[in-house]
């Protein structure tokens, strides 16, 4: 075994954000980046000598470079076992479910999730610890510190094996165990939800139109939906995985997944439209005529869950990020569940499903996933809504309208300002903080301010102390406006600004979300100075 040692220095900027490391590819690719990071990931970790693995990724530009010098160095490191998805490839939630399944140490997923892929796009990397989810903030501040002092990393001069065949090699010390990706999580899903109810659901004509947005989720989708469960060929489109995504950004908003939006608002709108993300973590799910808010479906499947097979026992508790909206409080409410409000980013889930104080989580940013892995879980949200279709015999649109009977209606929206000016960005959430003692008792654009706060969270299992995560301003109304920059942006600063209103009278629910929020965001502009300050008259994206 040859292990190469290469002198180095840090290279500036390799801090992970709300979800591991994300540049653009050109970056990555820069002589020593990758390998930089990588030994530093390696280090921070505390070593992988002796270690298990796993390995894979979205398949987009640069992930088969990445993983032959990731397999490289894991050999040059002592590993003992690297467990690598077929061709590179596993869906984040499959490599959360290989590492919990495997008992393996950790693993190395790559993927910029919904960011576009490509030469000019983006590219990440991620650590993920041995419960299967994402590294807590002290091992990723562990990381960017060994970054900060990097003089030499480790490398065998030997190639790395091809990716393409099943099966068991050697690379120096370590074992490449190529697997593939796609069983073990169908395996998962079989004793989640009831296979034989959603078969008999298709069987009786119901019809889906998947959106595997050429990104990662294609192969499990197609595996599942038309396979297992009897699902018409051509109900998962844009099936294939391409590097670059088909040029497109995989993020299944009603931006870039407009075709699907379309569709579901039109005459020829199947029951049931869905699509999932690069890395096939997200997911959004829409009826006819109707697309469910990922904050609703947190809290329909909250109040459903106990439906499906893997969930008969109930919910031990509900997590939400801050910004998520409150829906599905008043489910946990119902229920005499904990509800957890936690940071943007689903490392901060991990301890709270470990602990079994919950069993099902959710964010707005289209992620839902529950204690089966440490990640969200795209498809793994569609199987539930299918199981939860069948049970009730009801439509998409039926069961969303019954809940907001049930429980009233939260409006809400996010407004996105992407790739304003650092500078800019920076300015207006310090404005922001330093005005949170003045604001109480303020009237903007009619609405009268109750509370500001910038969020901070405990974490409840080990009283670690997450500050800074989001200026939240409370209206006497009931209404709330949340302000924080974007951890997962490559260009500038990404400005959120999440919105949202209570409705419980059901005679008042089929209205416009942005003209129920028209007050709320016009308060928040002349809070925040959004429209003055970024140069923007509208967002670039509204959820
Ligand atoms: C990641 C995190 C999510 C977070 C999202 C958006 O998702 O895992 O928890 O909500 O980013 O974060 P931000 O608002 O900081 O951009 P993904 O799907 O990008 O891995």
């Amino acid at each position: 075994m040859n292990v190469e040692t290469v002198s180095t220095a840090p290279i500036e900027g390799q801090k992970p954000g709300t979800s591991g490391l994300r540049k653009k590819t050109a970056v990555f690719m820069k002589p020593g980046y990758l390998e930089n990071y990588v030994q530093a990931v390696i280090e921070g970790v505390g070593g992988v000598e002796g270690r298990t693995l796993v390995v894979g990724g979205d398949g987009r530009f640069f992930n088969d470079k990445a993983i032959a010098v990731i397999l490289r160095m894991l050999a040059a490191n002592g590993a003992a076992r690297a467990i690598v998805g077929q061709n590179g490839m596993l869906s984040t939630p499959a490599a959360s479910n290989l590492i919990r399944k495997r008992g393996a140490f950790g693993g190395i997923v790559l993927s910029a999730s919904h960011n576009p892929g490509g030469p000019e796009g983006d590219f990440g990397l991620k650590f993920n610890i041995a419960n299967g989810g994402p590294a807590p903030e002290a091992i990723t501040d562990a990381i960017f510190a060994r970054t900060r002092a990097l003089t030499e990393y480790r490398i065998l001069t030997e190639e790395a094996p091809p990716l393409s065949s099943l099966g068991e090699t050697r690379l120096g010390g370590m074992i490449v165990e190529i697997v593939d990706p796609v069983k073990d999580y169908v395996a998962l899903m079989e004793t989640l939800v009831d296979f034989e109810r959603i078969r008999r659901l298709f069987a009786s004509g119901f019809s889906l139109r998947f959106d595997a947005m050429h990104a990662v989720t294609g192969p499990y989708a197609k595996a599942i939906l038309e396979g297992a469960l009897g699902a018409p060929a051509g109900t998962v489109v844009n099936a294939s995985p391409l590097p670059d995504f088909g040029g497109h950004h995989p993020d299944p908003n009603p931006v870039h997944a407009a075709d699907l939006f379309r569709l579901m608002f039109s005459p020829e709108a199947p029951d049931m439209g869905a699509a999932s993300d690069g890395d096939g973590d997200r997911n959004i799910v829409l009826g006819r005529g109707i697309s469910v808010s990922p904050s609703d479906s947190l809290a329909v499947l909250a109040a459903n869950i106990h439906l499906a097979k893997g969930y008969g026992e109930g919910l031990k508790g509900i997590a939400r990020s801050m910004p998520t909206s409150r829906a599905a409080d008043r489910v946990a409410q119902k229920l005499g569940v904990d509800l957890f409000e936690t940071p943007t980013g689903w490392k901060f889930f991990g301890n709270l499903l470990d602990a079994g104080r919950a069993t099902i989580c959710g964010e707005e940013s289209a992620g839902t996933g529950s204690d089966h892995v440490r990640e969200k879980d795209g498809l793994w949200a569609v199987l539930l809504w299918l199981d939860i279709v069948a049970a009730r015999g009801q439509s998409i649109a039926e069961i969303v309208t019954e809940h907001w009977r049930t429980y009233g209606r939260d409006y809400y929206t996010r407004h996105d300002y992407e790739g304003i000016s650092t500078a800019a960005g920076d300015e207006l959430m310090a404005d922001l903080r330093a005005s949170l003692e003045t604001l109480p008792g303020r009237t903007f654009a009619g609405l009268r301010v109750s509370v500001a706060d910038d969020f901070a969270y405990e974490d409840p299992t080990d009283g670690s102390v997450t500050r800074r995560q989001g200026v939240r301003v409370l209206f006497e109304n009931g209404a709330r406006a949340v302000f924080r920059l974007s951890g997962t942006g490559t260009e500038g600063a990404t400005l959120r600004v999440y919105l949202e209103t209570f409705e419980p009278d059901p005679s008042k629910h089929a209205r416009d979300p942005q003209e129920v929020l028209a007050g709320v965001i016009a308060a928040a502009d002349a809070i925040a100075g959004i429209r003055q300050r970024t140069g923007r008259t509208a967002p670039d994206v509204v959820t």
